[in-house]
């Protein structure tokens, strides 16, 4: 049998192209954050919880990944921010080409860039996009064993946001766990405990990126 190893100078000329869409980020001096998922964990709703708090002070643009249809672009549709629909088809993750296709579409400066990429917890880790951070969303119910089950996803990601608080009384997740477990695969990580539900521990999230989006417009003087 024959074998062709594509997986790796996929990702080598993935990373590539991930560099040129970060030079054409940084010209707009946009902040880029690459959301990442299981399906379910709450993408969409925090992702709308943050243009609500953050769309009359800054520009807003999502570039929403999934595999079919425009069902989180017509949800987030009533927040009147610009949105870019990418359908990836067959693939299971957004990566820096698909991306590449939308630069062209983006005619004015943001200063954040949300992206939503296809709900999964391994591949979407794998592919740079042009990103300035990766922010991994976990969501209690799907336990604190996640981190040690799925740890690249986790070692990468700068912001990492354990969703679904609310629900703790009634899940098998443990705080201190999860967070032992985010930690030992990446201690720099910022963590934060929320509810996309009720709101609780949004404010320190949004105050951490107030300050992202403070650095990146004094990074531009
Ligand atoms: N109880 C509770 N439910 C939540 C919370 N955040 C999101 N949900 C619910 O969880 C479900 C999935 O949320 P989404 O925001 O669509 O998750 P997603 O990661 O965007 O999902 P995909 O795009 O399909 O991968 C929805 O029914 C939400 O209302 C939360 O903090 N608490
Ligand atoms: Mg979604």
């Amino acid at each position: 049998m024959k074998k062709v190893e594509v997986f790796k100078p996929v990702l080598v000329s993935n990373k590539e192209r991930a560099r040129e869409n970060r030079k054409f980020f940084d010209g707009m001096d946009s902040l880029v954050i690459n959301i990442i998922s299981s399906p379910g964990a709450g993408k969409t709703s925090i992702i709308s919880k943050l243009v609500e708090h953050f769309k009359n002070k800054h520009t807003i643009l999502i570039i929403e990944g999934d595999i079919k249809g425009d069902i989180d672009s017509s949800r987030l549709s009533k927040l009147k921010v610009d949105i870019v629909q990418i359908n990836t088809l067959t693939e299971c993750h957004l990566d820096a080409f698909m991306v590449a296709q939308v630069l062209p579409k983006i005619e004015k400066k943001y200063d954040l860039i949300l992206v939503e990429n296809v709900g999964n917890l391994v591949c979407p880790a794998e592919f740079e996009i042009g990103e300035d951070f990766k922010s991994a969303i976990l969501s209690t119910p799907e336990g604190d064993d996640k981190p040690l089950k799925y740890p690249l996803l986790f070692h990468l990601a700068k912001v990492v946001v354990i969703n679904k608080c609310d629900l703790l009384p009634y899940v098998n997740f443990d705080l201190k766990k999860a967070r032992e477990a985010i930690k030992g695969e990446n201690p720099k990580a910022h963590v934060f405990e929320v509810s996309a539900k009720t709101d609780e521990g949004l404010g320190e999230l949004y105050r951490f990126l107030e300050r992202k989006l403070d650095a990146k417009k004094k990074a531009k003087r």
